[in-house]
């Protein structure tokens, strides 16, 4: 090779690597705090405490439109959110486990929120979301094949999060234990270390019964739901004593709606609900992620936009959850 030519590449590779240094997209990934649970908390590599606090969607088959650039960059960087729930219904309009469901198609969609999450330098938890379908077990198949493809697929990624049954409900404690003792160890296999959050009876509000019985892996934590309007100051204290147990727990969804997501948007409680969770270091991801006409869609339903939100597009509750999420 001649000098010149040598001097020309020398000269194009400095180019390319100071290119890659300024311009986004060339930059290499957000560095993600490897997450763990140590006794009740979820902590970081340095042990210290770490509470996320965020976003969920409303079912990826039926609010897709928001899963966005723009959308999460502004949740992220305007909001305050440092995670972002991807809740895939199992059983409810087009889920994954109906006759309509369009599996790649969620899973694409998944992955688009996985990316964008990971760009942005958020967390992003995979949400297999059942409720109609109460017990865990009855779909336990199609759920460990789900998982294992997802730990798999996002091996590597250290901001991914696994929640393996949002709402059991006419099930209790030991036919769950029984369903996350198969699940576990398929997702584990893949992704030794990923966190893994356990749903508890009573549509996720029954934390004291894993207590008794607890599961017998390492980075487990364990769900609490919370309304505001309907679910007050003793599920905090049931909380309370769940903790007091040895129950790490991750509230993977909440609002301060009724329990049925309609109803006041009760700011009273919610305000001693965000203490209760700031006073103990409890993650919490806000529900939804939508235009619905309800009271827990964030966003109000004349607004049409899926991104560029001005404090009027905002629902009473999603102004209530901005605010929360913004402040330090
Ligand atoms: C609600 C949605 C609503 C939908 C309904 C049934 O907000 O638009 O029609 O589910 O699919 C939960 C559930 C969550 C519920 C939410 C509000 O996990 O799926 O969403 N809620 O009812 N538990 C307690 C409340």
């Amino acid at each position: 090779m001649g000098r010149k030519l040598m001097k020309k590449l020398v000269q194009l590779l400095l180019l390319a690597g100071l290119a890659a240094l300024v311009l986004p997209g060339c930059q290499s990934k957000p560095k993600f705090q490897k997450l763990h649970v140590e006794g009740t908390k979820l902590v970081n590599e340095k042990n210290e405490p770490v509470q996320l606090k965020g976003i969920s969607t409303h079912g990826i088959a039926w609010f897709p439109e928001y899963i966005n650039k723009e959308c999460f960059h502004e949740l992220h960087t305007e909001w305050g959110c440092d995670i972002i729930r991807l809740a895939m219904y199992t059983q409810e309009n087009m889920g994954y486990l109906t006759k309509d469901g369009d599996r790649e198609g969620l899973k694409k969609t998944i992955d688009l929120g996985v990316q964008l999450c990971t760009e942005e330098g958020m967390y992003a938890l995979i949400d297999w979301h059942i409720l109609k379908d109460g017990n865990p077990n009855q779909s336990k198949d199609e759920a460990i094949a789900f998982f294992d493809e997802m730990s798999k697929k996002y091996a590597s990624y250290d901001n991914v999060l696994y929640e393996i049954c949002n709402e059991p409900n006419n099930c209790d404690w030991p036919k769950i234990k029984a369903y996350a003792e198969e699940v576990i160890p398929v997702i584990r296999k893949n992704a030794p270390d990923a966190v893994i959050i356990v749903g508890t009876p009573s549509y996720s509000k029954l934390v004291q019964a894993p207590s008794y019985d607890p599961l017998e892996f390492d980075n487990v934590m364990y769900t609490l739901h919370f309304y505001a309007d309907t679910h007050q100051n003793s599920l905090r204290l049931d909380t309370i004593d769940a903790m007091s147990k040895g129950i790490p727990v991750f509230v993977t969804e909440c609002n301060i709606s009724d329990s049925s997501g309609k109803g006041n948007a009760n700011t009273e409680q919610g305000e001693l609900w965000t203490e209760f969770l700031d006073e103990n270091d409890i993650s919490s991801c806000w529900w939804n992620l939508s235009n619905k006409d309800e009271t827990c869609a964030l966003i109000s339903p004349e607004c049409k936009k899926v991104s560029g939100f001005t404090d009027e597009d905002l629902s009473d509750s999603g102004r209530f959850v901005r605010d929360y999420l913004k402040k330090e």
